[in-house]
């Protein structure tokens, strides 16, 4: 059973996206603040639709912290969704008797029937028997991941207290991809911070953004790829003996089951088929007594077990599958053919996926770590992990 474990709940358009966090120790500083820029990251990017416009997304901590620290009660978090405003008539939790004219016309005109290639749509109105499609898309949304870069912050601020530090970056949008990679992990963290695409390289971020234009103007989305690493990792999180412990598994399961994720990666990737081992793994070199390596194809896991170096993840992100160029499809009502159903939508959202993937990362990485080091208090994780070999 993992340590740190959490649920979430809420709808895309219903009044709030909710979390139960449960599995941090008591005595940890959590910051509603630094939870709320984690969330801000996830807004920008260029490419996103209107709904970023009308949602400022900000947490409310409502339960497992006393003055500013965990009490190792579970944590509550609670994000509203704006548009709830809009919506409060189609997505009532109530049953209403003798509803209003108006409000059955604003149900209807929100139910839909036409699947959405691509989408949760087909198959989740199948396996729960639903004749309006708005209840998968309420909750196969993308709008959950807000709530899960809120859990994937509380994560970082635990990693962060043992100097366990992470970021995010997009290497390709399209077909338009980063060739040029700054020296320093510090350098592309800075430039991909400040990029509107999460891009480190100024020429490609321009080139990005190009490519989103003119797939906006078409009518059409685009993927891309991310990448997400994390340094200063103590060596051993994770474990080679069964398969469920590896930290690689744990890892691509958690950036998989990211909405339009389609891919994982860890290190060298998919390009490791090209390569004989002699060029595949990473010798191991000493100097007063410090172990080190000049590569890191294994991106920091070896056996399923963090191995001192930088932990490197990429996902691939397919386009979104909402567009305004609509696909062929049929009515579920009546199984005729039909033009898929459009709703507002982002035309790229690879950026955002990236900082839901660091947040994802972070929760794996910090559930690993306390069942490494755990303890029921701040003090008692601190002395476990100080007295690490
Ligand atoms: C999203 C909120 C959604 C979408 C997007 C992500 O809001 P709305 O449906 O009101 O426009 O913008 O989700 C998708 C496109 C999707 O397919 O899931 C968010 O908060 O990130």
């Amino acid at each position: 059973m993992n340590v740190f474990r959490f649920l979430t709940s809420g709808e895309s358009h219903g009044k709030c996206l909710t979390a139960i966090i449960e599995g941090v120790p008591a005595g940890f500083r959590i910051r509603s603040s630094v939870i709320n820029e984690d969330l801000a990251r996830r807004q920008v990017g260029y490419g996103r639709g209107g709904r970023m416009k009308i949602e400022k997304d900000t947490v409310e901590i409502k339960s497992g912290v006393r003055f500013g620290k965990s009490t190792g009660a579970p944590i509550c978090l609670e994000i509203k969704n704006r548009d709830y405003e809009n919506w409060q008539d189609v997505m009532d939790t109530e049953r209403q008797d003798y509803p209003a004219q108006e409000t059955l016309r604003k149900i209807e005109e929100k139910s839909f029937t036409t699947v959405r290639p691509g989408h949760a749509d087909y198959a989740g109105a199948i396996k729960y028997n639903f004749s309006d499609l708005r209840n998968v898309l309420e909750r196969s949304s993308a709008r959950k991941t807000a709530i899960e870069v809120a859990v994937g912050s509380v994560a970082k601020q635990i990693l962060k207290e043992f100097g366990i530090m992470g970021f995010s970056h997009v290497i390709q949008i399209g077909d338009v991809k980063l060739d040029f990679y700054p020296k320093t992990y510090t350098l592309i963290k800075e430039k991909a911070e400040n990029s509107d695409v999460r891009c480190a390289d100024d020429l490609t971020s321009d080139r990005m953004r190009n490519a989103i234009d003119a797939a906006a103007e078409a009518g059409d989305t685009l993927g891309g790829k991310f990448e997400v690493i994390f340094g200063n990792l103590p060596i051993g999180l994770g474990s080679y003996v069964h398969w469920d412990k590896t930290l690689d598994g744990r890892l691509a399961q958690a950036v998989m089951s990211i909405p339009a994720v389609k891919a994982v990666e860890v290190g060298a990737g998919v390009e490791v088929a090209n390569l004989k081992g002699s060029e595949t793994h990473d010798e191991v070199f000493v100097k007063n007594k410090n172990v080190y390596r000049n590569t890191n194809n294994a991106g920091g896991l070896e056996g399923g077990m963090t191995n001192g170096e930088a932990l490197v993840i990429k996902g691939t992100m397919k386009a979104i599958p909402t567009m305004r160029k609509a696909l062929a499809t049929v009515d579920i009502k009546d199984l005729t053919p039909a033009s898929a159903h459009f709703e507002r939508s982002d035309t790229c959202a690879v950026p955002a996926c990236a900082v839901v993937a660091e947040a994802r990362v972070a929760i794996i990485l910090v559930d690993a770590f306390l069942e490494k080091f755990g303890g029921d208090n701040f003090d008692e994780v601190k002395a476990h992990f100080e007295s690490r070999n």
